[in-house]
């Protein structure tokens, strides 16, 4: 990008010189690529050969690839950059806007004792369960449209990450050959993000459960095969049921920026001691946690005191804007308390 940049800054006629030398480098990496790959329909075969090598039924990887497609869909989203860049305040009011937080809380009303049992028994408070499922698929609403082997022998034959998306592919075929869902019915996003929770092939494999014991892990159709999968994930990965996400800070004019990061954690007595307030200018809660300065944009945007399971909701996504997101969606999903029960 910045190479781009060098060179069409001294254009005298920007526009034309932006156009023309789009089109010059669209060419060339096309014809590079075209040159260098085999046709769609033997990368197939390839695929075939190696996941019946790998193990996988014959007939179940057959059936997999009889009407699989390349979707150029997935190609043009893959390779399509954000239009302007965004910022956390920006950001915020798009993915958790006023109806999806009204949607949140009568989602966790009507869900409630399926979600208490859930949450207590994966030691997860259901907020954060809500809130993964309205950031993620907007309540299992928008799942995507696409045929997971599909989507996944595009990514995979595309080649930009071959051999992440050749594992995502075999695990995929793993799941249809452990008969959970369908085969018309393994539909998911353009790069293989499947169900109400968005897991990729590998993520179901290891965090999916069958939570309402009918033999399928069911991330597609089962609202408590969907809550349990996505509570299971957190707990797998560390989750604190006595503890939230973390807070909203001030830091100090004099703060190191270099001690931010969510890798680096202290505890709220030293960030206390570095000058960190919380938002309102008060000092930090005086209990012996760790946690980490979060600066998603720059210290004149937001900056979050980070617990560990912000942490954990990172390893889900690794973007402090998701995180951040499902945070701020999970307090407002019991503020105003709808059941004084719950946590
Ligand atoms: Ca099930």
């Amino acid at each position: 990008m910045k190479l781009i940049k060098s060179v069409i800054l001294p254009c005298v006629f920007k526009k034309q010189c932006v156009a023309l030398l789009a089109g010059l480098i669209l060419t060339q990496t096309a014809v590079a690529d075209e040159a260098q790959k085999i046709p769609f329909n033997d990368y197939v075969e390839q695929m075939k050969t190696e996941a019946k090598a790998n193990g996988i039924d014959t007939t179940i990887v057959d059936n997999a690839f009889a009407n699989v497609e390349f979707l150029q869909r997935s190609v043009k989203s893959d390779k399509a950059q954000p239009e302007f860049k965004l910022t956390l305040d920006t950001y915020l009011p798009r993915a958790v806007p006023d109806w999806k937080i009204e949607q949140a809380r009568a989602a966790y009303k009507k869900h409630y004792p399926l979600l208490q049992k859930i949450g207590k028994e994966y030691g997860v408070q259901p907020r954060f369960i809500v809130a993964l499922w309205g950031i993620e698929t907007n309540f299992g609403n928008l799942t995507g449209r696409h045929y997971v082997i599909s989507s996944l022998t595009t990514m995979a034959y595309e080649g930009r990450r071959e051999a992440l998306f050749k594992k995502q592919l075999f695990a995929a075929l793993t799941i249809l050959e452990e008969g959970h869902i369908k085969q018309e019915e393994f539909i998911g996003s353009w790069a293989g993000a499947m169900g109400q929770v968005q897991f990729m092939p590998t993520s179901y494999l290891n965090y999916a459960v069958d939570y309402d014991g009918d033999g399928k892990k069911d991330i597609w159709n089962s609202y408590a095969d969907v809550f349990a999968s996505a509570a299971n994930y957190l707990k797998t990965e560390g989750w604190n049921y006595d503890e939230t996400w973390g807070r909203q800070v001030l830091l100090p004019d004099n703060f190191d920026n270099q001690l931010a990061g969510i890798q680096q954690q202290k505890t709220l007595q030293q960030w206390q001691e570095l000058g960190v307030r919380r938002f309102d200018g008060s000092a930090l809660p005086k209990v012996e946690i760790k946690a980490s300065i979060v600066i998603p944009d720059d210290a004149s945007g937001r900056v979050y005191l980070a617990y560990n399971n912000y942490k954990v909701l990172m390893h889900w996504n690794r973007s402090y804007y998701f995180a951040t997101a499902v945070s701020y969606l999970s307090e407002r999903i019991n503020h105003p308390r709808i059941n004084a029960a719950t946590k």
